[in-house]
């Protein structure tokens, strides 16, 4: 249930190890894209997959939920859990279950693989699958938590070869998980105990790299007015065996990172804890964006220049690189503070086609030319190689960049007769 950026892939990667699968969502334009064997979600060789399983017949596609899943052994429940004003938002973890309960069976497995707060599998997902089926979980159907941990870009590889987490809301609900994905995921598939444990795991993992990152900001920011290179820092740091620095950057994007840590922020209120560290690491990364626009804006005056003569050159809009994903990209922000003080602002992503409104352009030479600032906001490939002296000759004088993930060498910018301005050096 749910064909999307995870659920498709998983539907694909299960579907291509011999298992016949439904791949339900409401989304008709996806389940149509499916049933012709193409996908809409971009994601590395999800194209060919669909086509190869669909073609095999061992992959089809549905909007309807609940006959989907009278027809199945085993419901793999995959859906959004966006992040709303009071929290994440689980209602479609919770309309998704009303439906799979109207086709449930005994003997059938349930497994969510959806982020929730510690406890939902058990407190959310359980009761409305038992109300609507008058089944018992545990007893009569099983019912586990299984979190889906794949690197959007890398998900098809990380969905086969990641060890797996499993946990169930009791033995042997754990039990049935770990032997399913056991079927198909080349690695170890490690039962945890218990849903919980396993809902925890998986906030863990992307809160552990939400305050990673707000250190190296943090760290980035001190050594930006010392003059220190944060990157140099960095790079020697981590030659220590035990220390790993993440890298500071622009902002933290995408669905996931920005969005997990209020499963514990407000779970910990309702436990009565307050936990300052995760809320302060969301603090400092959801800063960044607007350190960004600082940086070009005292740039630029320092150039003589003011918010009604400058062009400002956006390179990258996806919110991490080599991706078309532009869900929660710091990169909205950028543009749209950089608009609202009166600069002209372009946009050049390889990958990238549109963004509420403003166009994004395919051509890198137009959108640098003749610009007096260029902001990178994306750590896409092809920006590594740019050939530097031949974008300086493009450039208006002063001729400033704003490097947002510290791809560049600011020697060689500097070489070069630009300005260049990181974040932490
Ligand atoms: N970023 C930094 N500095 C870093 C690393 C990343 O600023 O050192 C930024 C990136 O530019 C990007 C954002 O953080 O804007 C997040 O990117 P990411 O590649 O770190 O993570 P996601 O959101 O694409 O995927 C994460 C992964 N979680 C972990 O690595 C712990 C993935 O395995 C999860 O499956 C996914 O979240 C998810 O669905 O929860």
């Amino acid at each position: 249930m749910g064909a999307g950026h995870i659920g498709l892939p998983t539907a694909c990667v299960i579907a291509d190890s011999g298992f016949q699968v439904v791949a339900a969502d409401i989304n008709e334009k996806l389940v149509d894209a499916v049933k012709k064997g193409r996908s809409i979600i971009t994601e590395n060789c999800l194209e060919d997959l669909v086509s190869k399983v669909v073609k095999a017949k061992k992959l089809t596609a549905t909007t309807d939920v609940t006959s989907a899943t009278k027809d199945s052994d085993v419901v793999l429940i995959i859906v959004p859990t966006p992040l709303g004003t009071a929290g994440p938002d689980l209602n479609a973890i919770k309309s998704a279950a009303k439906a799979v309960a109207r086709g449930l069976r005994r003997g059938m497995l349930v497994v969510l693989e959806s982020t929730i707060y510690p406890e939902g599998t058990k407190k959310i997902l359980q009761p409305i699958l038992e109300e609507n089926s008058g089944l018992r979980a545990g007893e009569d159907f099983y019912l586990a938590y299984s979190p889906e941990r794949a690197l959007p870009t890398r998900s098809i590889e990380e969905i086969r070869t990641n060890v797996r987490i499993v946990g169930g809301i009791n033995e042997i609900s754990g039990k049935k998980a770990k032997e399913f994905y056991g079927k198909f995921v080349a690695s170890e598939v490690l039962d945890v105990g218990d849903s919980t444990t396993a809902e925890f795991v998986k906030i863990s993992e992307n809160v552990y790299r939400d305050v990673n990152i707000a250190l190296a900001n943090e760290l980035a920011m001190i050594a930006e007015k010392l003059g220190v290179d944060i990157q140099k820092v960095i790079d020697a740091a981590n030659r220590h065996p035990r220390v790993k620095i993440h890298v500071p950057g622009a902002g933290v994007g995408g669905h996931c990172i920005p969005k997990d840590p209020y499963f514990f922020i407000n779970k910990a209120q309702e436990l009565g804890l307050n936990v300052r560290l995760i809320k302060t690491a969301r603090e400092i990364n959801e800063s960044m964006p607007e350190h960004v626009v600082e940086l070009a804006e005292n740039a630029l005056e320092k150039g003589g220049k003011t918010p009604a003569d400058s062009k400002i050159a956006i390179l990258g809009y996806a919110y991490k690189g080599d991706t078309s994903d532009i869900r929660g990209t710091p990169a909205e922000r950028i543009v749209g503070e950089l608009k609202a003080l009166g600069f002209k602002v372009c946009i050049h992503d390889p990958f990238v086609n549109y963004s509420n409104g403003t166009a994004i352009e395919k051509d890198m030479e137009q959108v640098v030319s003749g610009s007096d600032c260029i902001v990178v906001v994306t750590d896409h490939s092809q920006y590594r190689n740019i050939n530097i002296s031949e974008l300086a000759k493009k450039m208006r004088k002063p001729g400033i960049v704003i490097d947002g993930r510290n791809i560049f060498d600011p020697v060689s910018i500097r070489k070069a007769g630009l300005a260049y301005y990181g974040i932490g050096r």
